[in-house]
């Protein structure tokens, strides 16, 4: 069974961008749940408990925050090429 991911973002984020590139260069749009934190406010209190910090982009694999978008494209190209 596949893992539940979700991108904590927001559009603007250069960060963020990177990391939706790779999404999409990948194909992996359809996997992952994208959550904007400047529109969904409980998504952003989520990132904060669960992350601990306020900074995107945070990718959840299964709940367990990853921050760093390098860190994070790194993990989707291993996941999805
Ligand atoms: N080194 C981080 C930088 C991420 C970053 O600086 N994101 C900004 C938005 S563009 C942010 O969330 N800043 C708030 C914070 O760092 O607390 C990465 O590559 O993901």
């Amino acid at each position: 069974m596949s893992e539940r991911l979700e991108l904590f973002y927001f559009p603007e984020c250069p960060f963020c961008r990177k990391v939706l590139g790779a999404i999409d260069s990948l194909g992996a749009g359809g996997s992952i749940e994208l959550k904007n934190i400047h529109e969904d406010d409980e998504a952003r209190r989520t990132l904060v408990s669960v992350g601990g910090k306020q900074q995107v982009p945070c990718l959840f694999i299964d709940g367990t925050p990853l921050y760093e978008s390098g860190d994070i494209v790194e993990w989707l190209e291993r996941r999805f090429s």
